[in-house]
């Protein structure tokens, strides 16, 4: 397990932070992920064997937001 912080773009609201927290956890390997609304920052916790940034990304870009 690792525990990365990523930047995310484009949440406006509580909603938004949930919506981006059930993408990610729903992702296979994410073990916690917490996402902040006022300093946009999520910190994941998941099996880097399992998936990646990558797949981060993809899942809340699928959201509709952005990570970096
Ligand atoms: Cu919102």
């Amino acid at each position: 397990m690792v525990d990365k912080t990523y930047h995310v773009m484009g949440m406006g609201c509580a909603s938004c932070v949930t919506h981006v927290k059930s993408a990610v956890k729903d992702l296979k390997g994410v073990d916690i992920c917490d996402v902040d609304l006022e300093s946009e920052e999520m910190n994941v916790r998941f099996d880097e064997n399992m998936l990646g940034f990558n797949d981060i990304k993809k899942a809340v870009e699928d959201a509709g937001y952005g990570l970096k």
